[in-house]
Parts: C-alpha cells; structure tokens; sequence
C-alpha cells in the first residue's frame, strides 16, 4: 500500500483538464492505497485572489472533489492552509532548493511572463512548497498531470540534497504517476495553451459545474480549423485545437486516438462536435448536479475539510518536527 498525495489549487473552478489529467485518477487511486488530497490554498495566493472567492472556490472545489469519487472518510481531504507542517517545510527547503533550480521551472517562466520584478516571490518558490506538501507526508506516489513533472523531479533534487547535506536517509524518492494518453488537455480557444482555470476566458474551458447547455454552446464556440477530421493520428500534426478535441473525446470514450479517427475520419467539425458534448454532458454534468447538492450544505463541507486538517497533521507533524530537529532548530516545545 502507498502513500498518495496530490492537489489542486483553488484558484478557480476544477476543469476537464483538472479532471482528465488529475481528478478521475486519485478517485481510482483510493482503492488499495493512503491517499491525501488537499486544496492547496497557500498555493493559490502565489497569484492574487479575491479573499471571498478564494473561501467559496475553496468550498466548490471540495465539494466537486467528492462528487468526482473522492471519499473523504477512506481518503484525507483537506485545506493545505489548515495544516502547518507545509508552510514550515517549505522554509526548510527555501533553504535548500538553489536558486538556479527554480529559475529553469517552466511553469514560472509561462506564468512570469516578461514581466519579473512583479511577480511575487511565492510564485518563484511555489516549487519548494509543493516539494513540501509531498514531502511532509513521505508520500511516494503523485498522480498528476504531464505539466507537473518538472516539478516532481525537483522535489526528488531537494529530497537528496537534504538528505546528502544532513547525512540521513529521511526524505523518500517520489514516484511521479503522469497519467497516459489524457495527460494534457489545451485551452478551447488555444489549442498551444493548456486549459486553465485563471485562463481570462470562460469560453476556454469546460468548468466541472457547467450545465448541459453551457458544454453544448463552449463546444460548439471551441476553435477549430475548417479542414474535417483526418483518418490518422500523424495528420493531427500541426492541427493543435482538432488534435485536443480528439484527445478530450478519446479520454472520456476509453478510446485511442487512432480508434475514434477510424470511426469520425472524414467527417467535418460540426458533426464531430454534437458526439463530442454528448460525451461530455454525460461525464460532467453529474458531477456538477452532485457537487451543487453537497455545496448546498457549507457547515457539511467545512467539517469534512476540518476532520481532513486532523488526520493530515496527525502523519504531518511529526515528520516535520524531526526534519526541524534535523536541521538544529529547537523543538517548539
Ligand atoms: N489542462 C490540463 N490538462 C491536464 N491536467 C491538468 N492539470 C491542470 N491543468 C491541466 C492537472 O490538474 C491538477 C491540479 O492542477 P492545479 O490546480 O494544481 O494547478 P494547475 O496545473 O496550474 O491548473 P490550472 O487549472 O492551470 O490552474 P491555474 O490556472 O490556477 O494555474 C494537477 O495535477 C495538474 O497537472
């Protein structure tokens, strides 16, 4: 049995990427293993968030998690906030992590943009704080998507460094689980950007709360471009929005790429997309109907992410008191 730890920043509301590429694994993931998911708050203020949206998108998304299978009474679930060991470890490996590590970090750098003597300085970090979050638990295994293995690799460069430099084997080596063929689903109206929730527009992402007619009108808005679907995988190249389309429809089909091109080669977008959101009003609008009834109950909510917060500091803690005993800090008490 593994320890799983994986997170989701409530920055906004969860998305089909989130789901694809995260969330449908860590519900699978329960079975068999200690699995810990968190609402990574101290994340989310990297970039700022309206204090009052950031409270209720924290809600939505634990309420989503659990509608998407996530069992907060098997699993932990809870808000990263809530738990102090994070925020603690993460100054330990501020002081580990080089800075030159950090500044080759591809998710900095797109969202730094040109413009780096405004960003905060938790955005150059975030990192080490998710080096952190898995490390505090000694989690083994991370299901995230594909744009997150730079990340994880980085925290196995802390994990041996701390451990060469304080001359113990405490941190473990993290496996990261990139999930397959559904790794990265891209921006409806970019099909080079990935589908983000603080992506300006609404229209470029499918929200694990839009209704029936909402998926039905963003699919039909989605760009594409005006040739019709090709009979082969190869002849996706350089058709970045038709191959993500294909990519969404074969995730949720259980299908290949190659097998929903043999079955909607030669057909023009129009078509393609009315199958499309079939699919995908059938896996999500559940979802939503699910997550708007447990949403509908706050105190429920709050009490969960609260027991989750015990149980999470309950491993947490101790492990964070010995790498602070590691390093030569005195105990706090
Ligand atoms: N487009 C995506 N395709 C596949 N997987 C994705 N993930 C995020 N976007 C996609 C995976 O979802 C998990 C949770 O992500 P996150 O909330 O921690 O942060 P993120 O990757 O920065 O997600 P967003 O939606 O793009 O948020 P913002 O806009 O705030 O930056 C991760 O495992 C991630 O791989």
């Amino acid at each position: 049995m593994a320890r799983i730890f994986s997170g989701i920043q409530p920055t906004g509301i969860a998305h089909l990427g989130n789901y694809l590429g995260a969330i449908q694994n860590w519900a699978a993931l329960q079975e068999g293993n200690e699995s810990i998911y968190c609402l990574v708050d101290l994340h989310a203020i990297t970039v700022w968030q309206e204090p009052d949206a950031l409270r209720a998108q924290t809600r939505t998304n634990a309420a989503l998690l659990i509608a998407c299978g996530i069992d907060p009474v098997h699993s932990i679930l809870f808000h990263q906030s809530a738990v102090h060991a994070h925020a603690r470890l993460a100054w330990i490996f501020n002081c580990v992590a080089r800075f030159g590590w950090l500044g080759r970090m591809t998710q900095f750098k797109d969202k730094a943009g040109k413009d780096r003597e405004n960003v905060s300085t938790g955005l150059f970090v975030y990192p080490n704080l998710m080096a952190a979050d898995i490390l505090t638990y000694h989690a083994t295994e991370v299901p995230v998507g594909e744009d997150q293995s730079q990340h994880l690799e980085l925290a196995n460069d802390i994990a041996q460094k701390f451990n060469h430099d304080y001359g113990i084997a405490f941190f473990p080596t993290i496996t990261p689980r990139i999930i397959g063929t559904t790794a990265r689903i891209m921006s409806l109206r970019d099909g080079t950007k990935k589908m983000s929730k603080s992506d300006a527009s609404d229209q470029s992402r499918i929200n694990l709360t839009d209704d029936a007619d909402t998926i039905a009108q963003k699919i039909r808005r989605a760009k594409t471009d005006p040739e019709p679907l090709p009979e082969s995988a190869e002849n996706l190249d350089g058709r970045p929005e038709a191959r993500n389309l294909v990519g969404i429809y074969a995730a949720l089909a259980d299908a290949r790429v190659a097998d929903v091109l043999r079955d909607h080669g030669g057909q023009g977008f129009g078509t393609f997309k009315e199958r499309l959101t079939e699919l995908i009003v059938a896996k999500i609008t559940p979802i939503g109907a699910e997550a708007a009834r447990l949403a509908a109950d706050p105190g429920t909510i709050e009490r969960i992410l609260q027991d989750g917060a015990a149980r999470a500091a309950a491993i947490a803690e101790p492990i964070v008191r010995e790498a602070e005993r590691i390093v030569g800090l005195l105990p706090a008490r």
